[in-house]
């Protein structure tokens, strides 16, 4: 009954793939179906949900925190763009953390999200972020839900098959998008001559396994394809990653046609325990290059920003055994490993069927050396002798992977705009459902894992259309909850989403809400400018430069008075909050400040900078309701002109003249 269904749908799509047309189709008649059951994915109010989600953002640079079954937003956490809600970006502290080795970039566009692991089961110690277009990867903390790091990754462009991560955090991956000329060679070379000149990289990040701090470990050079997405291995399969290429036609131009031209592109294995033996011999060659690695020190609250001279670099060429391509038909997308290790799923854009490889013939295939030929001196494994099998005619576009607790996969599909169950063993198609519209990526809580914990599956679809009301030319990004407890997935809710939704993660809410930090320690606090206490806090004149020690506290600032500042002076006001409360952040604005505002959480110091345009008396004020009293959490700056002899004062709570100028006598 199923097939005949699809069956017409299914030839009107691949003739339209045949005549080049790769726009999503939407499916007919169903508008009717497409009203779900929200029972299920009601969480009463005062009720906690029982997973987070965190969804990338795309090109809004951020990633965006909901809780599942609801669909309700949590937080926005802006991790390569300026946030002026929190001042990330705006204030002193955190402006390093979007430095790169050309300057502040505070923009990208972030599609893989990848939950640190422990034995192959999510921890809820951070989350990683890929930036595509400065090549960049984030690690954000769970404790404090901030932006804790960010690396940029050399000899790299469009970052896109990132940040997958290992089982254990060993590792997170970066594989550039775009092959290029190396950073330290000539790239004033004419295009098309990137056969010669352009070439491919993947990056090995190592993360520490207590600070999670990162480190560019190694870097391997490839054949100049593209490389699109990843998965590590784990398990059986623990110590390799798996890379899906296309254009290993090495098409600068046109890609649409140009890079489609094979009917079997790659899925590459890197063989990483093999690539660390390497370093360790020293088979790398240290490369010159230059790239920012960013810090946030959560004790000075400050980020610090150092640019990196050098990466190590294993040539694929000349080392052996490290690694293997397999060939995937075509243009392959996703790639994904089931939660035994086993299978490797490779999601060829243009194919009408999904390929599955096994782990075990692909290690009998090498050590046979069971090879088709080389591709650029890589070993080309034979498709035969390595693939487990073909789900046939699942339906049009595939693009990526999910796996539940129980031997199932859930394959989306973009161009049939439906999400496909099989089953990974017998690659039976055991239901279908359809995305309103065209979906992207999917996530099962746990789903990339050794260990998926199922019970929710959440579609990212690309295109809105008809589900929401109208919001102008643009129209909400949107998700879509199905429950798949049962044999046959059902759609439970719809959920807008912050910018466009592509890779996401969903993890049981205790993993990470027990360890949610509350407040930060006022006798913690190392940063330079604090002030831990009303009785320290002051103005001070640097040449130039003002310094405003200032704290906050229920509900008013110290001080809330200054007079003293001249034309020319660069005025930093440090405020400190000095709550110990949880919950009671202290915002901070100044009238004319061409910035943002400050959001200090309680036991925290962040810095704003100003420069006063011209004389004259300035409000400042709480930004946050933070007390009944939070309207009266307000004071005044003056500013005098260049030469005016108006001493430097300031207080708290006095009514008499601070100053007396000759013109105020009058
Ligand atoms: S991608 S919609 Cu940038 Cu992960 Cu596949
Ligand atoms: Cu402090 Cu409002």
């Amino acid at each position: 009954m199923k097939s005949s269904i699809f069956k017409p749908f299914l030839f009107i799509a691949l003739a339209a793939v045949t005549m080049g047309c790769l726009q999503s189709c939407k499916p007919k008649g169903t508008q009717s179906a497409a009203v779900g059951d929200a029972s299920k994915a009601y969480v009463a109010p005062g009720k906690y949900d029982e997973f987070y989600n965190f969804v990338s953002g795309g090109f809004s640079g951020q990633m965006s925190v909901y809780g599942i079954p609801s669909g309700r937003l949590f937080r926005v956490i802006p991790v390569f763009s300026v946030d002026p809600e929190k001042g990330y970006g705006y204030s002193e502290e955190t402006k390093a953390m979007l430095n790169t080795s050309h300057g502040f970039v505070p923009w990208d566009d972030l599609h893989h999200i990848a939950l640190s692991e422990t034995d192959g089961i999510q921890d809820g110690r951070w989350v990683f972020g890929n930036g595509n277009n400065t090549p960049r990867i984030a690690r954000v903390d769970l404790k404090t839900f901030k932006t804790a790091e960010i690396i940029e990754i050399p000899n790299s462009a469009g970052n896109h098959s990132s940040p997958f991560i290992t089982e254990n955090s060993e590792y997170v991956v970066a594989g550039t998008r775009f092959s290029i000329p190396m950073d330290n060679s000539n790239g004033d070379v004419p295009i098309n001559t990137y056969k010669q000149n352009f070439k491919g990289t993947v990056s090995f990040i190592a993360v520490d396994k207590t600070t999670g701090n990162m480190n560019i470990a190694f870097q391997i050079l490839l054949p100049g394809v593209n490389f699109d997405l990843a998965r590590a291995g784990k398990g059986k399969s623990h110590g390799w990653m798996f890379f899906s290429c296309y254009n290993s036609e090495k098409a600068n131009t046109l890609l649409e046609v140009n890079a489609s031209q094979k009917d079997k592109d790659f899925i590459m294995a890197v063989n990483w325990k093999k690539a660390e033996e390497y370093v360790k011999a020293g088979k790398g060659k240290k490369v010159p290059v230059k790239y920012a690695h960013n810090i946030y020190d959560e004790q000075k609250h400050m980020a610090t920003s150092i640019i990196e001279k050098e990466v190590t670099m294993l040539d694929s060429k000349e080392l052996a055994d490290m690694v293997y391509l397999m060939p995937c038909p075509k243009s392959p997308h996703g790639c994904d490993t089931d939660p035994t290790g086993e299978y490797i799923v490779g999601s060829g854009k243009l194919a009408a069927m999904i390929p599955v490889f096994s782990f075990t013939k692909i290690q009998d295939a090498i050590a046979a050396k069971n090879y088709e030929g080389e591709y650029d001196g890589i070993p080309v494994l034979k498709y035969d002798a390595v693939l487990h099998g073909e789900v046939k005619k699942p339906g049009l576009g595939p693009l990526h992977t999910e796996f539940d607790d129980k031997g199932f996969a859930y394959t989306s599909f973009f161009v049939s705009s439906e999400i496909v169950k099989w089953n990974v063993k017998t690659l039976e198609v055991v239901d279908r459902v359809p995305t309103y519209y065209s979906v992207g990526h999917l996530s099962i809580p746990g789903g990339p894992t050794k260990k998926p914990w199922g019970k929710y599956l959440i579609a990212y679809n690309k295109i809105t259309k008809d589900r929401y009301l109208p919001t102008g030319p643009e129209l909400a990004q949107s998700a879509q909850l199905f429950d798949i407890s049962g044999d046959k997935m059902k759609m439970i809710l719809d959920f807008p989403t912050i910018g466009e939704p592509h890779y996401a993660e969903a993890i049981p809410a205790d993993l990470i809400a027990k360890n949610s930090q509350k407040i930060y320690k006022i006798e913690e606090n190392k940063n330079p400018y604090a002030t831990l206490g009303d009785k320290f806090a002051r103005v001070e004149r640097k040449g130039n430069e003002i310094h405003v020690y200032m704290t906050s506290i229920r509900s008013h600032f110290t001080p809330d008075n200054i007079e003293g500042v001249k034309m020319g002076d660069m005025v930093y006001f440090h405020v400190t909050n000095l709550e110990q409360d949880w919950d009671v952040p202290h915002g901070f604005a100044v009238k004319g400040a061409n910035n943002a505002e400050l959001l200090i959480m309680p036991g925290e110091t962040q810095t704003l900078a100003w420069k006063p345009e011209k004389p004259g008396v300035y409000p400042m004020y709480c930004t946050d309701f933070c007390s009944a009293l939070h309207q009266e959490m307000q004071g005044y700056i003056r500013v005098s002109p260049a030469g005016s002899s108006v001493p430097l004062t300031f207080s708290t709570g006095k009514t008499e003249p601070v100053a007396t100028t000759a013109t105020e006598k009058k």
